[in-house]
């Protein structure tokens, strides 16, 4: 069967699937030091919910009305509109029975869910329908390649669907043809890491190309195969890229982004003004980390200064992974869709009826430096912006703290940039810190502990009196003869209750100071600061989008018109407020209900 070339026939009878994807959890005691275990609940798994908790729902975040999801599938623009399918539990609030469900969009804000696309029925997904991505295809034709499970060993192999009706606006129905699977593992691939292809870029040569995750011992893989018709695929003789001591790699996203423009390109781009991008998401750590680099003969070679294994740098410091990308011609942007999993415990999802999100999908481009990208959130979020509140040339001094009224702050955006006179008072930084571990360094350094230049910065789903909030703040410190800007998500005081009974006690929760460092020049002595606050979500964005971190919290007596927003500095240095703007966010007007 001819995929590529046009005069394709989709009349294949339609199934109805059951696709799972496994979730897995850090165990790094096993011999080689990166090996991930299951995190299955089987007898929880078809726990149906039987209430919806609100609280702590998010307003303006995707979420389905009830029950798990994870990792964003196959997103795309196609024919005005975009799609969005993702791992989803019909049956209950942790992770199993995953199909692939499937909502989409004019605006990327306001979702309409349709029928799930895929389910697993077939030898080649009958133990599941893991993830994968779209391309569409010359012709204006949309494929779906995923792996599938085929045996109660997961092993894994990679399938295609198809939309039936390709004139069905929505493409609410799709098939998986019988010439599945499209590519199985050979014996130099261990068959339990081999998945989530990626859109396929198509080369001068004429042949498609896709990468697809896995390890070999401690080394992760990015296996590189080609086809010239979209069905008969060969692997290439050398992976896409490896890196050693990463362990399995998930989720792999491979795309090209222009150092002349902060346009998005297509996929299949290359070319002089064209760096290439590789993230991956790493099963050890949980977490995702990218590098640039550039794309010849089909192999991947980062740049010389780019750090490739878990140093590297990362789309997101906190909550965020099995991220993907699709290009979207429409505005001629790349965007980039992450999944939050919960911060709290399995028996609390339970209670809530409820477990993830996705983030607010970002644009993604170069910074003029070539040396990381720029994260920012689609500017159709700004619709949803109401009862702007403004402030400027607001001066903060030591232990100063003032409140941002006038906005519901337990969902609002808000934009802020502070400057400094001096750089003078910035802390030494320690040769002992750990260069790489910002998140251990704000665990030492947070809000509360007093500093020079820093901490600075807002608390978010704060309560009236403190007792609860989350800071998202910049301290600077001064190493040898540069400057090191750390900014930090801090949960450690998200919360203040210490009652067992509810969503957010004390003991189990996970509450990490999350933090980054931020490489920005000083010279102007300003540092600017988004975040994205939705009830339980803090999406954060430093100078630019250069840094992003998101935290999961859960507040106990910030809700809803009891949150508060606030500006706050704790460092020695006065800081100002040069301005800043916040607003409302509205709720969208169709969110998959
Ligand atoms: C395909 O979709 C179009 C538009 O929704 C619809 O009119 C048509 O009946 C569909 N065709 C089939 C075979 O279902
Ligand atoms: C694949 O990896 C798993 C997990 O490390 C291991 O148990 C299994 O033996 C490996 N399979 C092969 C064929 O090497
Ligand atoms: C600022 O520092 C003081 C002294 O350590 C502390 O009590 C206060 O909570 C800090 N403020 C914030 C917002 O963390
Ligand atoms: C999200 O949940 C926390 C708390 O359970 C875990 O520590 C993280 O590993 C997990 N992240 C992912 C990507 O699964």
């Amino acid at each position: 069967m001819e995929l590529a070339k046009g005069g394709v026939r989709w009349a294949l009878p339609v199934v109805v699937y059951v696709c799972c994807c496994l979730v897995f959890l850090l165990n790094l005691n096993s011999s080689n030091g990166v090996e991930a275990s299951h995190n299955v609940f089987m007898h929880l798994q078809s726990l149906s919910a039987v209430n919806v908790r609100k609280e702590h729902r998010t307003g303006y975040h995707f979420q389905p009305t009830k029950h798990w999801i994870n990792d964003p599938n196959g997103p795309m623009y196609f024919n005005g509109v975009y799609h969005l399918f993702y791992q989803y539990n019909p049956k209950g609030a942790v992770w199993g029975n995953i199909v692939w469900a499937h909502s989409v969009s004019k605006d990327l804000i306001n979702w309409e869910k349709v029928e799930h696309a895929i389910y697993p029925s077939k030898p080649f997904d009958k133990y599941g329908c893991w993830s994968g991505s779209a391309t569409v295809l010359p012709g204006n034709k949309p494929v779906i390649l995923y792996t599938g499970i085929v045996d109660d060993k997961n092993s894994q192999v990679q399938n295609y669907a198809v939309p039936a009706n390709l004139s069905d606006p929505y493409l609410r129905e799709w098939i998986k043809p019988d010439n599945n699977p499209l590519i199985v593992s050979d014996p130099s691939i261990n068959a339990t890491f081999f998945r989530d292809p990626t859109t396929a870029w198509l080369g001068k040569d004429g042949h498609w190309r896709i990468t697809i995750g896995g390890r070999r011992n401690r080394r992760g893989i990015s296996y590189l195969y080609r086809s010239r018709d979209f069905v008969h695929w060969v692997k290439a003789k050398h992976a896409l890229h490896t890196s050693a001591g990463t362990g399995n790699w998930e989720c792999p996203d491979f795309f090209p982004v222009s150092v002349s423009g902060t346009n998005g390109l297509d996929t299949s781009v290359v070319g002089p003004n064209v760096k290439h991008v590789l993230k991956v998401s790493l099963d050890a750590t949980r977490f995702e980390y990218y590098t640039l680099g550039s794309y010849e003969k089909d192999r991947y070679t980062p740049d010389p200064d780019m750090i490739d294994g878990w140093n590297g740098l990362r789309y997101d410091y906190g909550n965020f992974y099995a991220s993907k990308s699709f290009f979207d011609p429409s505005k001629n942007r790349r965007i980039l869709w992450g999944w939050a999993n919960e911060s709290d415990s399995t028996d609390k999802d339970i209670k809530k009826g409820w477990a993830g999100v996705q983030l607010i999908p970002r644009t993604l481009t170069l910074d003029p430096s070539g040396k990381q990208l720029l994260q920012w959130p689609v500017e159709e979020v700004e619709n949803l912006r109401k009862n702007k509140v403004e402030l400027s040339n607001k001066i903060l001094n030591k232990g100063e703290t003032v409140e941002i009224k006038g906005i519901t702050a337990a969902q609002s955006d808000v934009d802020v940039t502070f400057s400094f006179g001096s750089l003078d008072k910035a802390e030494p930084f320690d040769p002992s810190w750990d260069r790489y571990d910002a998140q251990k360094l704000c665990g030492q350094k947070g809000s509360t502990v007093e500093g020079g230049l820093g901490p600075f910065g807002i608390l978010t789903l704060a309560s009236q009196n403190l007792e609860e909030y989350t800071p998202v703040f910049f301290r600077v410190f001064k190493d040898q003869d540069k400057y090191q800007v750390l900014m930090c998500s801090d949960a450690s005081r998200s919360s203040a209750s210490v009652d067992k009974t509810k969503m957010d006690d004390g003991k189990d929760a996970y509450r990490p100071s999350f933090a980054g460092f931020v490489n920005v020049d000083l010279n102007e002595k300003k540092l600017s600061l988004r975040s994205l606050i939705d009830n339980s979500v803090v999406e954060s964005f430093g100078a630019g989008g250069k840094t992003c971190i998101t935290s999961r919290v859960y507040p106990a007596l910030a809700l809803y018109g009891n949150a508060h927003l606030y500006a706050f500095n704790n460092g020695s240095e006065t800081v100002k407020i040069d301005s800043l703007n916040a607003w409302s966010m509205s709720k969208p007007v169709k969110m998959n209900h």
